[in-house]
């Protein structure tokens, strides 16, 4: 019985999502929290419109499987119906499952609608996938740039996110739009933030572009989400989301940090020339 009742509170959890902020958790089946509204309606869609549809369905097959075992075995029928064809069935069947799959197109087409249509932006930042890091530009904000690479195991400190942070993070103000446009340098890559409901391919000679909004201030956790090679699961993606006032701090912090770093690799190239 005990068990009987994780797996019934185990399989309804799984219509509700997880409230750490940016993370997921161990044993976690659904989605990470929301942090973008469209990753809440991403969710609502899911929970409201796929879970009880799909759960009808099975639990329709279920009884029809059950019922014909019972009402229908050689036993209690010695002699097999012949009938073939039942033309009102014939209707229904082909019917509802037009009808579902309209149910579920139209939200579905909004969203898509949605996250492909990017909204006047207040930010713009480019992302380029390499083997095996994120390089960041910030395009109006001085065009500084930075690398991020994944924190090995020993410089993890607690809690202790494995493959999971970066050395350097991009930080966004919280509720602004920020547009980004992603390419590549070497192979494809794919640039992911559960929480915001972005997924992106980076393609070298590409530029694509998506955007967020992030509504909740935190650290977002996300990986490369296409296979580029061995070393595919070690380029994590982090976002800091924070107040207006922190990110123009960080900005100023992060112009004088990366332009530095910039002109230190230039003095070195002209050096090694
Ligand atoms: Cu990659």
């Amino acid at each position: 019985m005990k068990r009987f009742i994780a797996l019934f509170t185990l399989f309804f959890s799984s219509f509700a999502y997880s409230e750490e902020v940016g993370l997921s958790e161990n044993w976690q089946l659904s989605f990470q929290a929301p942090a973008t509204d469209l990753m809440s309606d991403v969710i609502s869609f899911h929970s409201y419109i796929l879970m009880p549809i799909i759960t009808g369905i099975s639990l329709l097959v279920l009884f029809l499987l059950v019922y014909i075992m019972v009402r229908f075995n050689s036993n209690r029928n010695h002699v097999a119906s012949t009938t073939t064809h039942n033309t009102l069935i014939e209707i229904i069947w082909t019917v509802v499952p037009v009808m579902l799959l309209i149910i579920i197109a139209i939200p579905s087409f909004r969203l898509l609608y949605v996250s492909e249509t990017i909204p006047k932006a207040d930010l713009t930042i480019k992302a380029i996938g390499a083997q095996w890091y994120w390089t960041y530009e910030y395009p109006d904000h001085g065009n500084f740039s930075f690398d991020a690479n994944m924190l090995q195991e020993h410089e993890l400190s607690d809690p202790k996110l494995r493959l999971l942070e970066t050395d350097t993070q991009i930080v966004v103000p919280v509720n602004k739009v920020v547009k980004l446009q992603l390419t590549s340098a070497d192979v494809l890559h794919a640039w992911t933030i559960p929480a915001f409901a972005v997924k992106m391919d980076a393609v070298p000679g590409r530029l694509n572009e998506t955007w967020f909004k992030a509504n909740k201030e935190g650290i977002y956790y996300g990986q490369c989400s296409e296979l580029c090679g061995p070393k595919h699961a070690f380029m994590p993606i982090n976002v800091k989301v924070v107040s207006q006032k922190e990110f123009d701090e960080w900005i100023s912090f992060a112009q004088d940090e990366y332009a530095s770093i910039a002109t230190d690799e230039k003095n070195i190239l002209i050096a090694s020339k």
